[in-house]
């Protein structure tokens, strides 16, 4: 890796000329910042290794790109405890490895309720009907002539984070939060395909059912499908992945991912919500006093440092950049602190361009390490004021038997040697 002899430079202030990795400082005779030895070295003539000194391939082995073999590790991953088996399973996307706020295609979280289907684009049809003036079969070529839209959101499924109600036990960043991913949609606002079956007056809920073997369905409140809803057909620029519901699925901006059906093959509108499986005995979350929350679809504001992390250790005291990503179905982010001690001094972090309604955003915080134990936090504060609740404010009010909806702090431990543990703070 070549680098640079002059201090590194960066458009944070706090940041402006001062080294990173010690080597100006180490050249001009000052203190060092703590680079290991052998790590970074000053520049000198660049080396010649072999694939400088020969004609590489040439364009016609790769007509679909993969990432460098070198990044063999960046990939998905399932637990293979959580589910009955591989069908019913869900793939963790690898946020430790990712840079910015749009998740590639490859790297997508998967959830499935019943494997992913084959579908084939030319028999696949999207039937719209119930309390409607003209009941209408589509097919894919109809849906891709009507006027086009794209918009930036995550899908989060609201068991992200589920596994560690009553405690932490798993020391990862990816199998903690990778149930959560970010794409530029492309498709068609489901409000443009009920004005062409026209709406009747009665009609207040949607029912959305997709075409796999679980016909997965939910209800939706109509303001909700007027709103913000999307009936896409592409993901970053390209046809949908069959993970993600190829060739068609919904995505309801801010709300738990499985109101996102995928595979979508059905709209039916009635009078009211359908109380489907999906909405009864899953996806409701048990309170303390017994009773039981539905209809909980909007996902609260949440954040994560995505470096360091177990994954990501530090190599030693010295400047690092703290880097982490929160998102809101609420809208914007507005602010984001981050505390090294534990939530006893917060730090407002940066937000990085663009902060987009129902997307992921990034932060950044320089941080000198010492070398000391530190308890990194990030916190969260979205536009309507929300503020990401800790593990313990949480379980006050919604007890430890819920699986879905944990949006709390997630603490991570720095110990001596560099390393980054999973804790949760009493
Ligand atoms: N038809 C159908 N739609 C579905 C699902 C499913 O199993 N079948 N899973 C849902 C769940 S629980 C979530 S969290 C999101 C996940 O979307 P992704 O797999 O594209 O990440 O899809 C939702 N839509
Ligand atoms: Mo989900």
């Amino acid at each position: 890796m070549p680098v640079r002899s002059k201090p590194a430079e960066t458009s944070d202030p706090r940041l402006a000329r001062r080294s990173f990795l010690g080597i100006g400082a180490a050249l001009t005779g000052s203190l060092a910042l703590g680079v290991r030895p052998g790590h970074a070295q000053p520049a000198s003539p660049p080396a010649e290794p072999p694939w400088s000194q020969s004609i590489g391939p040439g364009v016609v082995d790769r007509p679909y790109g993969r990432p460098a073999d070198a990044e063999a590790d960046v990939i998905r991953r399932n637990v293979p405890w959580l589910t009955a088996g591989t069908e019913s399973s869900i793939s963790f996307s690898p946020l430790q490895s990712l840079h910015g706020i749009i998740t590639p295609n490859g790297l997508f979280f998967e959830r499935y309720h019943s494997g992913r289907p084959d579908v084939d684009p030319d028999q696949h049809r999207l039937m719209i009907h119930g309390l409607v003036e003209r009941p209408l079969i589509l097919t894919m070529k109809d849906i891709v002539r009507f006027p086009s839209v794209s918009r930036i959101h995550f899908i989060e499924c609201p068991a992200n984070g589920g596994m560690e109600w009553r405690a932490a036990q798993l020391n990862s960043l990816q199998f903690n939060h990778g149930m959560i991913s970010c794409a530029e949609w492309t498709g068609v606002r489901l409000s443009t395909l009920l004005e062409e079956v026209g709406v009747k007056k009665e009609a207040a809920w949607a029912m959305v059912e997709g075409a796999d073997g679980a016909h997965m369905n939910r209800s939706l409140p109509l303001h909700k499908c007027l709103d913000d809803c999307l009936v896409v057909y592409a993901q970053n620029g390209e046809a949908l992945r069959p993970e993600q519901g190829y060739p068609l699925r919904l995505v309801v901006p801010g709300w738990e991912g499985n109101v996102s059906i995928k595979w979508l093959r059905r709209i039916k509108l009635g009078d009211r919500p359908w109380y489907s499986r999906e909405e009864t005995s899953k996806y409701t979350d048990l309170m303390p006093d017994g009773t039981s929350r539905g209809f909980t679809w909007l996902i609260d504001a949440k954040s994560v440092i995505t470096f360091p992390c177990p994954e990501k250790p530090l190599s030693g005291p010295g400047l690092y950049e703290i880097r982490g990503l929160a998102w809101t179905g609420n809208g914007k982010v507005k602010r984001v602190d981050v505390s090294t001690d534990g939530g006893v001094n917060w730090q407002t972090a940066r937000l990085h361009e663009p902060v987009l309604s129902k997307a992921l955003t990034k932060f950044t915080l320089p941080w000198r390490w010492d070398g000391r134990p530190a308890l990194l936090e990030s916190r969260v504060i979205d536009e309507t004021g929300y503020v990401q609740p800790t593990i313990a404010q949480l379980r006050k009010q919604r007890g430890s038997n819920s699986v879905y909806h944990n949006n709390s702090i997630q603490t991570w431990q720095v110990k001596p040697d560099g390393s980054v543990f999973d804790v949760q703070l009493a």
